[in-house]
């Protein structure tokens, strides 16, 4: 038999390997009104717009920025769609702000399982569809110094743009 490909004891768990900040994720209650905002103060507009239900969210994203692993940073504006979804109770509870962060990775399961060896709880037993086609997990706040934090795999046909 072949040895175990597992890390002995000796070894620390391997890292994640994010390349870039692919995200921050912004709460807030009225959608429109925020990117009226960011907008007229930043001069960001929207390039990618979607309801995801499964994560009862309105999103959208205005890119800030190329990275050097030819993907993009974005900033990701957050309106829930109903009541008891993660955001509202985020919206709930501290009120319109920085609600997570998304790191990106060439492999969100890699990145999950490292995560999850490091002795962080991996939320959900799998990957979701996130925003524009991505792969996305969450990682427990409270296992990552206070931070929701996200890994994002883009879709694999993805320039960095995210505007089809
Ligand atoms: C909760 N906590 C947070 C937090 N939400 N800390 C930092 N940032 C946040 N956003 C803290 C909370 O104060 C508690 O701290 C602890 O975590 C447990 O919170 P809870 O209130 O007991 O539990 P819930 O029911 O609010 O659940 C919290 C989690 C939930 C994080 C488990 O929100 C979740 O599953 N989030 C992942 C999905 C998600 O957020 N989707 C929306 C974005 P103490 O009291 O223990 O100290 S969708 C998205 O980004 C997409 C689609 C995309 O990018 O493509
Ligand atoms: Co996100």
């Amino acid at each position: 038999m072949s040895p175990s490909p597992s890390p002995s004891p000796s070894q620390p768990p391997a890292p994640t390997g994010i390349t870039r900040i692919d995200h921050v994720g912004i709460a807030c209650r009225d959608l429109d009104a925020s990117i009226e905002f960011y907008q007229r103060v930043h001069g960001l507009t929207v390039e990618h717009e979607e309801v995801n239900e499964e994560q009862g969210v309105r999103e959208v994203m205005l890119r800030t920025n190329g990275t050097d692993d030819g993907n993009a940073s974005y900033l990701q504006l957050l309106e829930p769609t109903h009541s008891d979804s993660p955001v509202a109770k985020f919206l709930d509870k501290y009120g319109e702000g920085v609600h997570h962060v998304a790191f990106g990775t060439g492999n969100v399961d890699t990145a999950a399982h490292a995560a999850a060896g490091n002795g962080i709880r991996v939320l959900g037993s799998e990957p979701r569809p996130g925003t524009a086609g991505s792969r996305i997990v969450f990682l427990h706040p409270r296992d990552c110094g206070g931070v929701l934090t996200e890994l994002v795999q883009a879709p694999e046909d993805t320039t960095g743009d995210r505007n089809h």
